[in-house]
């Protein structure tokens, strides 16, 4: 694994001979992985609940446009066609990897942007499959019978279920300001015994990953993110609410290499975050052309120029929502006519604020610079968190040192 990251770093390579061979060793190695994880799970883990064909075909969606799917997301994932088998097998799996999602300080808006597809794609149908043993808001189980399911989910998978979280940890008066359960735990003391005896911690949209709204400046209950709270290596899936798809293809990503996909420094898997949106932009031409919406419903507003002027954050936001897009892919917040408020941002409110007027630049950074020399920066910091973290992370279970760091 190190050598393609030293070639492709450019150390090491003699020519494009042995940068393709070193390619194709890669990716043979990594189909080896991919093998033997499966194999693995059909050792390890349950029957599928749901049959993902037949939900499929139930919905009326064709095994041709499952396959083109497939095909996406396996580019999506910057994997080669020849995953895309192994890809179609992950997401018949979906359902047989146990899930404890977990709510904390939060609107419940992730879950509610999930669940609640009018037009539902296929990654939204993959999700529908997904084995919820714990989920406050969709099971029928109250009081001390949900606090069971979950013990007993914590027991019979013991490092093998995934732990999902939305919302931020409350840390002040001891986290007392946010109890829950028939014992009244506080949502840290819940935190840390789940994240414990899961195989990996996705947190699910800003308040999770990084604190978001609850975390806003004055913080009344000294709220932040689980990684930050609780001391640990978390995937985070940024966004208020996240895109579906991004959460898809990390769990297929693990579903193939028992693993989660390389993460950027602040611990956004970087298929789905690694590019600013103001790259990707539909609007980007009108940026450098200089035309700008002044005002809302001005004329530049009606030609579809940039929103930079009004407050638009994607100079300095890291996502794919302008490739992606949300509600079976019809729009984005851009393309709808608002600037991005740069919601998959740590700080976000308040390091985003003003949301309708352009950031003082000088106040980002520090000293004059342009915002293309920030998105430079940013990218230069993604960059290395990508380093850090390489392909290894990709293919890697958690260490038993991790594991000795949780007990
Ligand atoms: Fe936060 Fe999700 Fe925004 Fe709301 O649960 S990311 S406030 S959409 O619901 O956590
Ligand atoms: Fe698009 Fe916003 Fe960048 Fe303008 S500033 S090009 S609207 S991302
Ligand atoms: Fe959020 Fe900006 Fe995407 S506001 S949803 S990161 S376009």
């Amino acid at each position: 694994m190190g050598k393609i990251h030293t070639m492709l770093k450019g150390g090491n390579m003699k020519g494009s001979d042995d940068y393709s061979k070193a390619v194709s060793n890669h990716y043979k190695q990594l189909m080896e992985y991919c093998k033997i994880n499966q194999a693995r799970l059909d050792r390890e883990l349950p029957p599928p609940r749901e049959d993902l064909n037949e939900l499929l075909a139930e919905r009326g969606v064709s095994r041709r446009d499952f396959i083109k799917w497939t095909s996406i997301m396996t580019s999506a994932l910057m994997l080669p066609p020849i995953f895309r088998p192994a890809l179609a097998t992950a997401a018949e799996n979906f359902s047989r990897l146990p899930v404890a999602w977990l709510h904390f300080a939060e609107c419940t808006g992730c879950t509610e942007a999930f669940l609640r597809t009018s037009y539902p794609n296929v990654a939204d149908i993959v999700l529908e499959t997904i084995s919820l043993e714990y989920h406050e808001t969709v099971m029928a189980a109250a009081g001390n019978q949900a606090e069971q399911n979950l013990e007993k989910c914590m027991h019979d998978f013991k490092k093998k279920f995934v732990c999902v979280i939305e919302g931020a940890l409350p840390r002040g008066l001891n986290g007392q300001y946010l109890r829950l359960g028939p014992k009244g735990k506080t949502a840290i003391q819940i935190a840390k015994e789940v994240t414990r005896s899961a195989a990996a911690t996705i947190c699910i949209g800003a308040c999770a990953c990084y604190g978001n709204i609850q975390a806003a400046r004055p913080n009344p209950t000294d709220a932040a993110g689980i990684s930050k709270v609780l001391g640990i290596s978390t995937v985070n899936i940024g966004g208020c609410p996240p895109n579906a798809v991004n959460f898809v293809g990390t769990l297929l990503h693990y579903l193939m290499f028992g693993g989660m996909p390389p993460l950027d420094s602040i611990g956004r898997p970087i298929w789905a975050y690694g590019q600013r949106i103001h790259d990707v932009c539909e609007r980007r031409a009108h940026y450098d052309a200089s035309e700008f919406v002044e005002e809302w419903g001005d004329e530049g507003a009606k030609k579809g120029w940039c929103l930079y002027n009004v407050g638009c954050k994607g100079p300095y936001t890291y996502a794919n929502c302008g490739k992606v897009r949300f509600n079976d892919a019809v729009s984005w917040p851009v393309m709808s006519g608002h600037g991005c408020i740069g919601c998959t941002e740590p700080g976000f409110w308040d390091t985003m604020a003003p949301l309708e007027k352009p950031i003082s630049e000088a106040s980002l950074v520090g000293g004059e610079r342009t915002v293309d020399n920030i998105g430079l920066i940013l990218t230069g910091l993604t960059a290395a968190g990508v380093a850090a973290h390489a392909v290894a992370s990709a293919i890697r279970h958690k260490g038993k040192d991790e594991e000795e760091k949780h007990d």
